[in-house]
């Protein structure tokens, strides 16, 4: 097929070189294009191309900076194979505008999702990557090999910044390593973010001095990137370890910015991914959060929201999150066709401490250990400040909650000696029973049927 004069893109006999940066999509067509025609166009629009043959190409430029579309696959995957030279290396805006920009806007194309990008050896190293790891941030919070344990101070947004601070004393102090402000509290008239971080770091560390144990308080910078610079600049001011930002939010050319700031300043980032729905939620198109996810880590969050495999209130199946924490964990992904992933060595980038959270309360603490292991962050928001006796209370079922994962003990067994596990079992039991008890009668009429049907037997 020749769009753009003699640039064909399709070369299904193309082996892709290890310079080549690679693309998975998945491409949903108009009705009358078909998957080649769809292929030939993204390949074009991404790199060199355009809607017609033009004089100005030249064979050099053809030849050293064509992509190649070397697999399509009948559900609409296609693989692309980019020179890396097509990219600047270290500027992730300049290389989502290739890989996904015009793209998105084009007429033949109903849909389109970008499912993973394989990054080279050259694109990895031109990024820093997280400054601190699983194994930094377990130094920094002393927290050796459990979860750590934290929450969010609700209501989202409405405290005032002496609410805010006390909220936060009575979540440390019940026994919760880390605080988190909202995604969307940032600096409100009655909640200043000067007045808030300062009487919030005053009381962690007088939580710190009360329990003998690090407390780690995740102060939200997201702004406008000088501002988020004076932000970070007082939370490093008032003995601050990390900063939390909405990397989607503020966009990725503020996330390298602030990364850059963390390095000199020896803070940790936080990473919310509010907005990522916008993206995420449609299975054929957008981006998917496992490339949301690998491009964070290649820019170099220390921690990353990643959903509850379905355990809390956000959409996201358990198999998609799994890939999604083993890809941020691990120093070497391998290529999975079932999740479209692409073979990925990380060299020496360091892996993403994962963030479990929306939706969860001490009940879902076993799930989630069982499901997403210990090496995460676990966050309860509601979960927390939703228990009848308050966020003290709810702070300690939380961690009532992990000793009795911990110990291998059910929670309502290690409920009977610990009231504020117990009294949230009440509260949330309830919901889980309710909807389990029909199953729990089923079983008994099993088994009425079992023994009928024995005694006739006899
Ligand atoms: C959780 C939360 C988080 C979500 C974000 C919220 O509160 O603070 O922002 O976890 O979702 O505002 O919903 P609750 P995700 O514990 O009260 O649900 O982690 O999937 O990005
Ligand atoms: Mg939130």
């Amino acid at each position: 097929m020749t769009i753009y004069g003699n640039l064909d893109f399709v070369d299904k006999q193309y082996k892709p070189k290890k310079t080549d940066v690679l693309l998975n999509y998945i491409v949903t067509p108009i009705k009358g294009t078909t998957i080649e025609r769809a292929a030939e166009y993204i390949a074009g629009e991404s790199s060199i191309g355009t809607w017609t043959k033009i004089q100005t190409m030249n064979p050099t430029i053809a030849k050293t900076l064509k992509p190649h579309v070397y697999s399509i696959k009948k559900n609409g995957e296609v693989k692309i194979a980019y020179p890396e030279h097509l990219f600047e290396p270290g500027n992730m805006p300049g290389i989502l505008s290739s890989i996904a920009g015009n793209i998105y806007g084009m007429k033949e194309l109903a849909k389109l999702r970008l499912e993973d990008i394989r990054f080279t050896d050259t694109i990895l190293k031109s990024f820093k990557g997280p400054q601190f790891g699983i194994e930094g941030i377990r130094k920094i919070t002393k927290v050796k090999n459990r979860p750590l344990l934290g929450t969010i101070v609700k209501p989202k947004v409405g405290l005032t910044s002496e609410q805010h601070a006390d909220v936060a004393w009575q979540a440390w102090t019940g026994g919760l390593d880390v605080v988190k402000d909202d995604e969307n509290l940032t600096s409100m008239s009655f909640n200043r973010f000067k007045k808030r971080a300062k009487l919030t770091f005053a009381a962690r560390d007088r939580a710190e001095r009360v329990t003998n144990e690090i407390k780690i308080y995740l102060c939200n910078v997201t702004a406008e990137t000088e501002e988020m610079k004076r932000r970070a600049k007082l939370v490093k001011k008032l003995g601050g370890e990390y900063i939390m930002i909405d990397i989607l939010t503020v966009g990725w050319a503020a996330v390298q910015t602030m990364r850059d700031w963390c390095q000199k300043h020896k803070m940790a980032i936080h990473a919310h991914r509010a907005m990522h729905g916008a993206l995420t939620r449609d299975k054929r198109h957008g981006i998917d959060m496992f490339a949301i996810a690998k491009i964070s880590r290649l820019i170099g969050v220390d921690q990353l929201h990643i959903g509850t495999a379905n355990i809390g209130k956000m959409e996201g199946a358990p198999d998609e999150v799994l890939a999604i924490e083993r890809m941020v964990e691990k120093q070497e992904v391998f290529a999975d066709e079932f999740h479209h992933v692409l073979h990925q060595k990380w060299g020496k980038i360091k892996p993403v401490l994962a963030v479990a959270s929306g939706g969860l309360s001490p009940l879902s603490i076993p799930k989630i250990v069982r499901l997403m292991g210990t090496d995460i962050v676990m966050q309860f928001g509601g979960g927390c400040h939703g228990h009848p006796d308050g966020t003290f209370a709810g702070a300690k079922a939380i961690r009532q909650a992990w000793e009795a994962t911990e110990k291998g003990i059910s929670l309502s067994q290690y409920a009977k000696d610990h009231q504020e596990l117990a009294r949230a079992l009440m509260k949330w039991g309830k919901a889980k029973r309710r909807v389990e008890q029909p199953k729990k009668k089923i079983k008994k009429k099993a088994k009425k049927v079992k023994k009928k049907v024995k005694k006739k037997r006899r």
